[in-house]
């Protein structure tokens, strides 16, 4: 197809703070990277103060500012609505996107509540009947890294899993007068480390083996349950978690640890994860995330030792689209995948991945988590509404 052969898709994108940065460099370097049958035009930018927004729309190349989110759904030159907003939100934004007949991708965690977030799945499956797509921004999915080892996986290469290994450990609230924010209001973000860190691992894991957590014995802890205002004027109170640890078991039998934390005192952003099977194991650290260690029991003992994957090669996943072996990717690189792969399914009418069913699903775990952590660790088994529908019963503890 040419230039002129590539139909436009119009954006409309409420949030423009982190994530509404990430994800503006993820529409424009899908395009020019990836050049989608569907070619996104970055046509709105909603937020609350115009001056901001006009601000961050002038940097990043959108052409239009809402400073009212619902104004900016009802525009006709918006096909698909990137929510980038707290997770209080993120329901009433893409339900209200959804049955204006508007694809939405919406970032993690998918809803600040299970019930939230069944109401967003119901309404992403009734507006699937009229082709509306949605997807859920669990972009760590699309680290190169990560999706060869999910290859790996499928392929047999580890055997069968017996072992889940995972964590992810930031460290920006180890200082006790680290300002307050929205993050560390269950109002607004539902729960802390659990649901804004956690989540990444719990779906991660869950792509990695294709196979679901169903259930849980977990420990949450807040050290610090006061801090200071950003304005300096008095404090805030902590009502959600700085740190979840949880055992959990998957659908196939596999042994699991997680570890959630925003105290991992000069961790920035680790994602380690490492699955053993009966046949090898695989290891990822985002803190080295052009990697992935693979050990393949199959090889004889005088060379077995975990390779060192440098996955930066035209046949491993993402990489034909960008640069020569030994280029490194980045953070930013999974939201151009993520941007890429939904214009992809909407073109294809297919159903992107993780969906809101996904994110569902995470939230489940979540919740469990937070029941078992409340009942003394006592173990909560996870109701899986795939297996629930097949067998006719419910497991259902959370
Ligand atoms: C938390 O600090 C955070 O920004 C998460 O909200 C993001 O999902 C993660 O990718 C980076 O860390």
């Amino acid at each position: 197809m040419t230039h002129a052969d590539r139909a436009p898709i119009g954006i409309g994108m409420i949030g423009y703070a982190f994530m509404g940065m990430a994800h503006s460099q993820g529409w424009r370097n899908a395009k020019s990277f990836f050049d989608p049958k569907l070619e996104p035009r970055l046509v709105a930018l909603g937020g609350r103060d115009r001056a901001k927004a006009e601000e961050m729309a002038r940097r990043f190349d959108w052409q239009h500012v809402e400073t009212d989110w619902r104004a900016l759904i009802a525009r006709d030159d918006v096909d698909l609505v990137d929510v980038c907003t707290p997770g209080d939100t993120h329901a009433e934004i893409a339900i209200a996107a959804l049955a204006a007949g508007k694809h939405v991708l919406c970032e993690k965690p998918l809803a600040n509540s299970v019930d939230e977030a069944e109401r967003m799945a119901k309404a992403a499956e009734q507006a699937r009947a009229d082709g509306v797509r949605a997807m859920v921004g669990f972009t760590y999915r699309r680290v190169p890294a990560l999706a060869l080892a999910r290859r790996l996986v499928r392929g047999g290469r580890i055997g069968r899993l017996r072992h889940v290994r995972a964590q992810y450990l930031q460290d920006w609230l180890t200082d006790p007068d680290a300002p307050y924010s929205w993050r560390l209001d269950a109002t607004r973000a539902g729960s802390g480390a659990l649901g804004d860190i956690g989540a990444h691992v719990i779906d991660l894991t869950q792509f990695l083996t294709d196979e679901h957590i169903t259930g849980v014995s977990a420990t949450l802890d807040t050290f610090v349950p006061e801090r200071p205002m950003p304005d300096g004027d008095g404090t805030g109170q902590v009502t959600v978690d700085d740190a979840a640890v949880f055992l959990g078991r998957f659908s196939g039998g596999a042994m699991a640890t997680f570890e959630a934390t925003r105290y991992a005192t000069g961790r920035k952003n680790a994602i380690r994860i490492e699955l053993n099977g009966t046949d090898g194991s695989l290891a990822f650290d985002f803190e080295d995330m052009n990697t992935l260690r693979f050990y393949d029991a199959s090889t004889s003992a005088e060379t077995q030792g975990f390779t060192r994957i440098l996955v930066t090669e035209p046949t491993h996943p993402y990489l034909g689209a960008w640069w020569p072996p030994g280029h490194l990717l980045g953070y930013e690189h999974g939201f151009s995948h993520q941007a890429a792969d939904l214009l992809t399914a909407i073109a294809d009418g297919t159903d992107p991945e993780p969906s809101f069913a996904d994110g569902l699903r995470v939230q489940r775990v979540v919740a469990a988590v937070q029941a078992s952590a409340a009942a003394g660790s006592q173990w909560v088994a996870i109701k899986d509404t795939d297996e629930a529908k097949t067998a006719g019963t419910t497991r259902e503890v959370a």
